[in-house]
């Protein structure tokens, strides 16, 4: 117990993080986009990640034939893409990319130009997808309809969403879209989002979305996706067959040391405490925060039980996630000299444990 703690304050002395960190990179939450040449799924890819096509272009690593993946972000990535690279007219097998996909949080999105009524090869992919039940969200997008009059738009949405239905069934949701407005706004942004999230969680957390903020929230958005990187390694440790070559508490605590040199604040055994000290000693305990004692049993006190690996894993992502948010929220406002309470601790953990646990692609939400 004593060592765990010193661990935390002084991170820098042993942990290899490497093994956390690569299993996660192996194990994303992933969105396959599937879609003709000239589709617009690079274009998607753009908008949602805010990248260059040129910046994508490089982030590709070919996986299969047919698809490349992209992690995002590159360095530290908490999500991935998986593109199909354009599905031509020669018969595409979606099975290597099916396993590439893995077991774990993802999500397919079928990208139809709305005025492209010929969409036999995704069809037959999409047919595919289907039969293997690997795949349980799907959203059509239908993009450049405002290329389209006003008039044909219904007609060529609809019948390209009857298409999809026959292979598919009724359970997807669909959505005209515009990538290319001449505002340079995204058409159907807002309800792009909702329902990419719906799907993956985890989008609502790497995606900038264009609601006000606070000078403290804007702060810790430059740091959330690191924040969600230390996150999924910490859950890899649930996962990974070798049990204790990393731990739960040296993630976190290589993750707070950064945090805190981030926001310019010193991070020793007394901010430590303090931080401690702010949540509440006995909240620390009763969400498991106890620095390593969770790992031998994967007992979960918020829970009262012993879980399988799975969900110890959605924990530990969701804790991570949780004792960064509240962190930064404390960092922020140390470094400004104003003391926060510990109300506003508590609810800001419970609130980022929860989308934590989310976002982390081990849970159904
Ligand atoms: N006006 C308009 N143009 C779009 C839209 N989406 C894509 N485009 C254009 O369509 C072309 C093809 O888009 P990409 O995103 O490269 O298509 P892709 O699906 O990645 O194609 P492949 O990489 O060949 O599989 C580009 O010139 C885009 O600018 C849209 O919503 N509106
Ligand atoms: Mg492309």
């Amino acid at each position: 117990m004593i060592e765990q703690i010193k661990d935390y304050i002084n991170p820098g002395k042993n942990p290899d993080l490497t093994p956390a960190h690569e299993f996660r990179r192996k194990n994303l939450p992933t969105l396959w986009l599937l879609g003709k040449t000239g589709a617009g799924k690079s274009t998607f890819i753009q908008a949602l990640t805010g990248l260059s096509s040129v910046e994508v272009g490089n982030g590709f690593a070919p996986c299969t034939k047919t698809a490349a993946s992209y992690d995002f972000p590159q360095e530290k990535p908490v999500m991935r893409f998986l593109d199909t690279r354009g599905l031509g007219e020669a018969d595409y097998d979606p099975q290597d990319d099916l396993e590439e996909v893995g077991k774990l949080g993802h999500a397919l999105v079928v990208v139809m130009k709305a005025d492209e009524p010929e969409q036999s090869s995704v069809l037959s992919a999409l047919k595919q997808i289907k039969k293997k039940k690997q795949i349980n969200h799907l959203l059509l997008i239908h993009s450049a309809v405002l290329l389209s009059e006003e008039t044909d738009r219904e007609r060529q949405i609809t019948f390209n969403r009857n298409q999809v239905e026959a292979v598919w069934g009724k359970d997807f949701n669909s959505l005209a879209v515009d990538f290319e407005t001449e505002d340079g706004s995204i058409y159907h942004y807002d309800e792009l989002i909702s329902y990419l999230e719906e799907m993956l969680p985890v989008i609502s957390m790497v995606v900038d979305k264009k609601e006000h903020s606070t000078i403290e929230e804007k702060n810790f958005n430059r740091v959330k996706k690191e924040v969600l990187w230390y996150a999924g390694s910490a859950s890899a440790t649930d996962l990974i067959p070798a049990v204790g070559l990393v731990s739960v508490p040296a993630i976190q605590a290589t993750m707070l040391h950064s945090l805190a040199n981030q926001y310019g604040v010193e991070w020793d055994k007394r901010t430590f405490s303090e931080l401690i000290g702010a949540l509440g000693g006995s909240f620390v305990v009763r969400y498991g925060l106890k620095f390593g004692a969770r790992e031998l049993f994967k007992f979960i006190p918020v829970y009262g039980q012993t879980v399988g690996a799975v969900a110890a894993a959605a924990m530990s992502f969701g804790m991570t996630y949780g004792l960064g948010r509240v962190a930064c929220y404390y960092f922020y406002n140390n470094s400004k000299g104003e003391a926060v309470s510990q109300q506003a601790m508590q609810d800001l953990y419970r609130d980022a444990l929860k989308k934590g646990k989310a976002a982390s692609g081990y849970e159904e939400n």
